[in-house]
């Protein structure tokens, strides 16, 4: 590309953000890059853009970068590396494959991607050549699972209101999410409603994040217990006439046998199991019920639970019983998943779907790489992976498991990636990943309406390429045949949206997004909920949802599946986002890792005088699982009993050599699989660090 001076073109944010932002990207010259900013002109982003993607430089620029692809040379574990040829690289990567699957058959081949980057090429390209070659399948269960199950139990598909619409309401509701840290996009629209009409806003979590720092009502519950808060608030809505009847007969399952058991569900008793106090419950219950114009903003946070799905389901019945979903600015949102509307079945080989395959679990990665029969589904050892947009030795719980099955010296484990992240120094074949800023793709923007589309904006880093490039030299050493194969991103981004009916890649991508919203009528589900007979259910169907259904309540309730304190094990440890980092993502940048601090365990002025720790003290948290050492510091914005240790830190940080997910434990969320990330009974002890 000749240099024509700075440029300022239009890209989309690749992370794993409910934001999903448009962006305009400064290109300084054909290699690099200079600030970036939210495009003004999108809907939702309206200019708005987190700190850390605003100095992306500092991240594609960064010297840290992978730049060849290494083979490894020393033991597993080891971290030592050697240069090679791409070619070389990927005859290895092709030989293993050809190899395992001749061993045991192609289900011993697991690629495993997650959503480093959201590209529906990049992220989604594996699923054609699994697809294609019989390899074994991925549940995507990491992130999402509880908390979709809950959600479509009620209403029945993930979709919502727009989000926009946040601007227009009178009462927000955030519950179980941290917008300012995690979508700092959805606070611009609450402070729109907050400015213009004085609307009120409710953040419901379990310690004052800044988002809490920010309401008119901060409700601070004990992590687990959101179901109960919601029934009681059901409880009283109902015994004080501020249910829409109208509404529950016509768009609802509700009956007698409902309001019956939401009867028994008194303030008194959800005060007990949150440690809420009860005239909260009952003011709180007022205020949404008095408040046609309600918007309720669901996070994941209070779904990361062994009872998620269940307060998942328990908190969306909410808008149900107020009829709020009728009023502009009211009803609900959580995600808006929308890749049913795409055609992707050239772009992620779905025409080549093979349900007779076995689906692992990716949450499971641990116990599938260490042999345990269960997670294995019956079939053969998992002996080769390529794994893309996951960093699982970090991200993935129990993670003193997954690092034994990483090591395992009969799997070859092949790691696509920008950085030499703790997964890709457990790897035999490393090969160096693009950024969303050196290759094409589009995104669905999940916690909006819009799709973005990011064209290529600078030359790859070195000889990094995007997946796509990887995914298609791979298929020809394998005989992998399928048309999305030999055709470019830009070729399939293309032909997905002219087989949508959105026009094509040009047109898109100098709009920079299509917006996918919905008519006010169907957005608010007046035209019906996406059920079987039209109407939302306080009775699911939980079969229908997940093999451990027989765990879940059948109706909206407490579900006390969690894993609950002990007196061998008297704190519950909650693990959530760090505002400066992105899951794993920008550990690596001096400005985020600077902001973030160190490794830090808040805790209650109150336990930290039992235990004898001051501020800035070392204890260790441990449980069966493992043991984690950090600092403490006293804060007193959660319930005795809660500890919060923000941020997925690189192993490397803990004196351990493990992170935070060694106590994290990886049994299944009922009904249908995830991780309780927030769910974590673990002991205190005083500690020394070794500086
Ligand atoms: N304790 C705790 N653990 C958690 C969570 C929590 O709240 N607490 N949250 C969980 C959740 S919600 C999620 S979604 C997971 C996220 O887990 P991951 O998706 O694994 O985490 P990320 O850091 O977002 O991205 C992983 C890697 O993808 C790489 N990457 C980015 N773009 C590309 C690309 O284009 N190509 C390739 N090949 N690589 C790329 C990045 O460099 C990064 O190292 O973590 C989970 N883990
Ligand atoms: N800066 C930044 N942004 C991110 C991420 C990041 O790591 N950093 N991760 C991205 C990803 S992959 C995702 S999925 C989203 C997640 O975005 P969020 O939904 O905001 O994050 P969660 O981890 O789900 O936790 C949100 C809040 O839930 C609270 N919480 C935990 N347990 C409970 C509970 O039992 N009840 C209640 N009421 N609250 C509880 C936590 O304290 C936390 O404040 O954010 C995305 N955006
Ligand atoms: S990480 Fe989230 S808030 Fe930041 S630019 Fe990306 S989509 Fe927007
Ligand atoms: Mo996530």
């Amino acid at each position: 590309m000749p240099d024509e001076g700075i440029l300022r073109l239009r890209s989309a944010c690749p992370h794993d953000c409910p934001s999903g932002c448009a962006l305009v990207v400064e290109r300084l010259s054909p290699s690099r890059i200079g600030r970036i900013r939210g495009a003004e002109d999108n809907g939702y982003t309206a200019g708005v853009v987190c700190a850390k993607v605003a100095r992306y430089a500092e991240r594609v620029h960064h010297p840290d970068r992978l730049t060849r692809p290494l083979r490894r040379v020393g033991a597993k574990g080891e971290g030592r590396f050697e240069p090679i040829g791409w070619d070389d690289a990927l005859d290895l990567v092709a030989d293993a494959f050809i190899r395992s699957a001749r061993r045991h058959g192609p289900e011993a081949v697991w690629p495993y991607h997650s959503g480093g980057t959201m590209g529906l090429i990049g992220r989604y390209g594996l699923e054609r050549l699994r697809n294609v070659m019989g390899y074994s399948r991925q549940r995507s269960t990491i992130c999402m699972m509880p908390a979709e199950m809950g959600w479509r139990a009620g209403v029945g598909a993930l979709r919502g209101v727009d989000p926009r619409e946040m601007a227009e309401s009178d009462l927000v509701v955030m519950w179980g999410g941290n917008p300012v840290s995690t979508q700092v996009n959805a606070m611009a629209h609450i402070t729109r409603a907050r400015k213009e009409r004085g609307a009120k806003l409710v953040v419901v979590d379990c310690y004052r994040t800044p988002t809490v720092e920010q309401a008119d009502v901060a409700v601070i519950v004990r992590p687990g217990t959101d179901a109960a808060l919601a029934v009681a608030m059901m409880n009283v809505m109902l015994a004080e006439d501020l249910a829409d009847r109208d509404y529950l007969a016509r768009h609802t399952d509700f009956d007698d046998g409902v309001a019956a058991h939401i009867a028994t569900r008194t303030p008194a008793w959800a005060s007990a199991v949150t440690g809420v106090p009860e005239a909260e419950i009952v003011a709180l219950a007022r205020l949404y019920g008095t408040t046609p114009r309600s918007f309720l903003r669901l996070g994941f946070g209070f779904t990361r639970s062994r009872n998620g799905s269940a307060a998942m389901h328990a908190v969306s019945c909410l808008p149900a019983v107020t009829g709020a979903w009728q009023h502009r600015g009211g009803g609900a949102f959580f995600i808006n998943w929308w890749s049913e509307r795409l055609d992707l079945a050239v772009a992620q080989g779905s025409d080549r779907f093979r349900p007779d395959v076995r689906a692992l679990d990716q949450s499971r990665i641990g116990a599938v790489l260490c042999g345990e029969e269960e997670a294995l589904l019956g079939g053969p050892p998992v002996t080769a992976m390529i794994i893309q947009n996951a960093n699982s030795a970090s991200v993935a719980p129990d993670s003193r498991t997954v690092r034994r099955g990483l090591m395992r010296d009969d799997l070859f484990v092949c790691v696509h990636e920008q950085f030499p992240t703790p997964t890709a120094k457990l790897a035999d074949v490393v090969l160096p990943a693009t950024t969303f800023l050196e290759a094409d793709d589009m995104y669905l923007a999940y916690g909006q309406t819009h799709l973005t589309i990011g064209p290529q904006v600078i030359e790859p880093c070195g000889e990094a390429r995007p997946n796509h490039a990887v995914t298609q030299a791979l298929a020809q050493r394998l005989g992998a045949d399928h048309p999305g194969f030999a055709m470019t991103a830009r070729e399939l981004i293309d032909h997905s949206l002219r087989g949508s009916g959105l026009g094509g890649f040009e047109a898109a991508a100098a709009q920079g997004w299509v917006d996918m919203a919905l008519p006010f009528e169907r957005a608010h589900f007046l035209d019906g909920f996406p059920q079987p007979d039209g109407r939302f259910r306080f009775r699911p169907d939980w079969s229908a949802l997940g093999p451990a259904h027989a765990l879940m309540p059948s109706l909206p309730d407490q579900a006390m599946l969690i894993e609950a304190a002990s007196p061998e094990h008297p704190f519950r440890l909650v693990t959530p986002p760090a505002r400066s980092f992105l899951n794993s993502s920008f550990t690596e940048t001096p400005a985020s890792r600077g902001r973030a601090g160190r490794p830090t365990a808040l805790m209650h002025p109150d336990d930290a005088d039992a235990l004898g720790l001051a501020d800035g003290a070392a204890a260790t948290l441990g449980n069966r699982r493992g043991a984690a050492t950090l600092e403490v510091r006293r804060f007193a914005g959660l319930r005795p009993g809660t500890v919060v240790v923000e941020g997925i830190w690189p192993n490397a940080a803990f004196p351990e050599g493990f992170g935070i997910n060694q106590l994290v434990g990886a049994d299944p969320v009922p009904p249908a699989g995830g991780v309780a990330f927030h769910d974590t009974a673990v002991w205190v002890r005083a500690a020394a660090i070794e500086e």
